[in-house]
């Protein structure tokens, strides 16, 4: 299997970690969406990364749709994101709260990087950032800091993309160790984590 992307993405990170979680063997090709359009394009016609080569050559792109695939082939019972129920809407809504969090900064960043300093427009950097920081503070407060992970007593993709997006945010110089504490000291403890310290860029 391999994947393609630079653990950079907090998208392709996303993947990369599920991958190491499900202890499934892969290969990385570390490409950029935006340095190596080009070779990304053979993947993804968009050029964008994640994308995941399967052993049999089929590529599946996009991080939600790699996510829902690894789910399908190798959570069984112990799935990531759990198959059904209360337990799947509660895990999808962080889920969603946190890639959400994760499109709002970097378009915040795409805002910043990609246009001349004189068509940069500040009030919509700002009010990504502040969409960005009200979902990362509503996770915030579901972190317990007596319980290991965010919910259901084990690792799931809510523990995963808040991870992402504390890692992000902090990249994007928001405060976390003070606006959102307990998502900042969760996040140094995974890191610990062989899957989350292994995909460290
Ligand atoms: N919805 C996509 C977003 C992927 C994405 O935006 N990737 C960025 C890197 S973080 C990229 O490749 N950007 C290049 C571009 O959009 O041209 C996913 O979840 O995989």
């Amino acid at each position: 299997m391999q994947l393609i992307g630079v653990n950079r993405s907090p998208y392709t990170r996303r993947v990369a970690i599920t991958l190491n979680a499900y202890g499934i063997a892969y290969v990385q090709r570390d490409l950029s969406g935006f340095g190596n359009r080009n070779e990304v394009r053979v993947a993804n016609p968009l050029g964008r990364i994640p994308a995941l080569v399967l052993d049999d050559g089929e590529t599946v792109i996009d991080s939600v749709a790699i996510i829902d695939h690894l789910d399908e082939r190798h959570g069984r019972d112990r799935a990531l994101t759990p198959p059904d129920g209360a337990d799947r809407r509660a895990v999808l809504r962080v889920a969603a709260l946190m890639m959400g969090a994760c499109d709002k900064g970097l378009q915040a960043a795409y805002e910043r990087n990609h246009h001349p300093p004189e068509k940069v427009h500040l009030p919509w950097i700002d009010d990504c950032m502040a969409q960005m920081t009200a979902a990362l503070a509503a996770v915030d407060a579901m972190v317990d800091p007596a319980q290991p992970y965010l919910m259901l007593g084990r690792l799931t993709q809510a523990d995963i993309t808040a991870f992402i997006a504390e890692r992000l945010a902090r990249g994007l110089k928001v405060d976390t160790a003070t606006e959102m504490p307990r998502l900042h000291t969760r996040s140094r403890r995974l890191l610990t984590h062989e899957p989350f310290h292994s995909t460290e860029p």
